[in-house]
Parts: C-alpha cells; sequence; structure tokens
C-alpha cells in the first residue's frame, strides 16, 4: 500500500483521509464489492452538507448518546466501512459504555468477518480496551429477514434494547426496529430508507460521530432531556442541503 501524502493543510484532507483507508481496507479484504459506491454516495450528500457536523445533526447524536448511556443492554453492530473508518473510536465508546460490539455484515463471508474481527481485535490490544467483540459465532436471527444478513448474536444485537449501527441497510434496519429496539442510524442521506426508518437518525459522517461520540461521552448531562421527533430532524437536515443548492444555484447564470 502506498504511502498517504496529503497534506492536512489541504481543504479536503479528511475526505482524503478517508479514501486512503478505504482503500487500504480494500486490500486487506475487509470490505464488501460495493463498499467503494456506498462511500461515494456519501461523500457526495457530504459535500452538499459542507463536510461538517451540522446543529440537526449535533442535536441527533446528543440524543443518541443520552439513550446508550440509559440503555439497559446496548450494542454497537459495525459494518466493513464502519470498522475501517471508525473501528478506533467505536471501540473506545464501546469501553465507555461497557457494552459489546458486534461485526454483523451485509453482504458475509467467513473470510471477511475474520478480517474484520482481527483488526478491531488488534485495536483493542493497542489501547488495552475491555471490549467483547462479537460476530464470529451467531447464535440467533433477526425475524423477519432471510439468508445471512438475518444471522445475530443472541448477547449482542437480539437482545440489545438500544443499537447504533450505522450504514445500515433499510431492511434490516426495519426488522430491528420492529423487534422493539432503539435504533440509532448514522447515514449521510436523509433521504434513505434507513434514515427513515431508523428512531434517531444521525445525518453526518461516521467519523466525525464517533469522535462526538467519544468526546461528549464524559461532559453530557445525565439527566439531558431533548426534545427530539426523527422527522421533523430530518427535515432540518434537508433543509440545510437545500439551502446549499440554493448558495451552490448563484454560480450559474
Ligand atoms: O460491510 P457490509 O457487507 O455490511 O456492506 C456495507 C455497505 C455500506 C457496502 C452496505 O451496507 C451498503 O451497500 O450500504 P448502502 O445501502 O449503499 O447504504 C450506505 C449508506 O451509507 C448510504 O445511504 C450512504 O449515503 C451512507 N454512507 C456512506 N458512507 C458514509 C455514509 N454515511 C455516513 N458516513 C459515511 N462515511
Amino acid at each position: 500500500m502506498k504511502e498517504f501524502a496529503a497534506d492536512p493543510s489541504h481543504p479536503r484532507y479528511d475526505s482524503l483521509l478517508n479514501r486512503y483507508i478505504l482503500e487500504d481496507a480494500a486490500e486487506k479484504g475487509m470490505l464488501a464489492g460495493s463498499a467503494l459506491i456506498a462511500h461515494g454516495r456519501g461523500e457526495a450528500y457530504d459535500y452538499l452538507i459542507g463536510e461538517q457536523t451540522i446543529d440537526c445533526a449535533m442535536r441527533a447524536t446528543k440524543h443518541a448518546l443520552n439513550h446508550l448511556k440509559n440503555a439497559e443492554k446496548p450494542v454497537i453492530s459495525v459494518n466493513g466501512n464502519t470498522t475501517a473508518l471508525a473501528g478506533e473510536d467505536l471501540l473506545k465508546l464501546a469501553s465507555m459504555l461497557n457494552c459489546p460490539i458486534e461485526v454483523n455484515i451485509f453482504y458475509r463471508t467467513p473470510k471477511r468477518m475474520q478480517v474484520l474481527l482481527n483488526h478491531l481485535e488488534e485495536i483493542k490490544q493497542k489501547y488495552g480496551l475491555e471490549v467483547e467483540i462479537l460476530g464470529e459465532s451467531p447464535d440467533s436471527r433477526i425475524p423477519g429477514l432471510e439468508g445471512p444478513r438475518a444471522k445475530c448474536c443472541e448477547d449482542g444485537i437480539f437482545s440489545s434494547d438500544v443499537i447504533l449501527v450505522p450504514l445500515e441497510d433499510g431492511d434490516r434496519c426495519e426488522a430491528l426496529v420492529a423487534m422493539g429496539k432503539t435504533v440509532i442510524v448514522v447515514d449521510l442521506n436523509p433521504l434513505s430508507r434507513s434514515a427513515k426508518m431508523g428512531s434517531i437518525t444521525i445525518v453526518d459522517e461516521i467519523t466525525r460521530v464517533a469522535k462526538n461520540l467519544v468526546s461528549m461521552f464524559e461532559n453530557l448531562d445525565e439527566n439531558l432531556d431533548l426534545p427530539f421527533d426523527n422527522d421533523s430532524n430530518l427535515r432540518l437536515a434537508l433543509k440545510h442541503i437545500n439551502e446549499s443548492l440554493i448558495d451552490l444555484s448563484s454560480f450559474i447564470d
């Protein structure tokens, strides 16, 4: 793998770094075949959002963290893209929450599962984190889904009451909501089915979200009771995108 050559002063440094990380992860066999396409779709929305955490995303992040902290059985579910981009911060968050992290991928192959589990295990060792990593031996199924994507762990996703599940597929999100869970979605596309189906949707880039969750953990008010309505919050994200488009249209004669 070539060295990452971009200078931190580059205005789009973070975006270039994420591409580099994903190229590297693809070479290691961590990603699904369509992972870079999915990332590109996210990038397009991020461009319109201004590659920043907008106010409604911060509000959703605080609300999500409040739910995770007050959950009886929280769990963090990670796929290939999320593990590559935000594995470190999400493992730190899992350690703070004292909850398991479950590798649960849409395009499931034993080889990918092993590479992802090993990657998380290495991060865990590096930082000396005490986190249970699940996913290797699924012993349960998400009701209402067919095939390998329904597989999950009884001690993780299946029995959780609050689940953080970034970059999720719409069907699985719907099935998790139907199980009665509070489903926290991270998706840059406020129009995606997952964004609309989720209980709390954070319209923001996963590396920024993971960092925000870790940095806010200590300081979040224990009794925080933010009024929150997911549909209204999604509309605020769309309003922000719409305003960006109106600004951009000033370039057109
Ligand atoms: O590792 P696997 O097998 O579970 O597969 C993972 C992918 C992401 C390939 C799979 O779940 C997939 O195909 O996802 P979709 O249906 O393309 O949805 C991905 C959603 O995530 C899209 O709505 C993107 O806008 C959004 N997205 C992509 N990159 C990011 C993102 N949202 C936040 N942060 C990102 N970095």
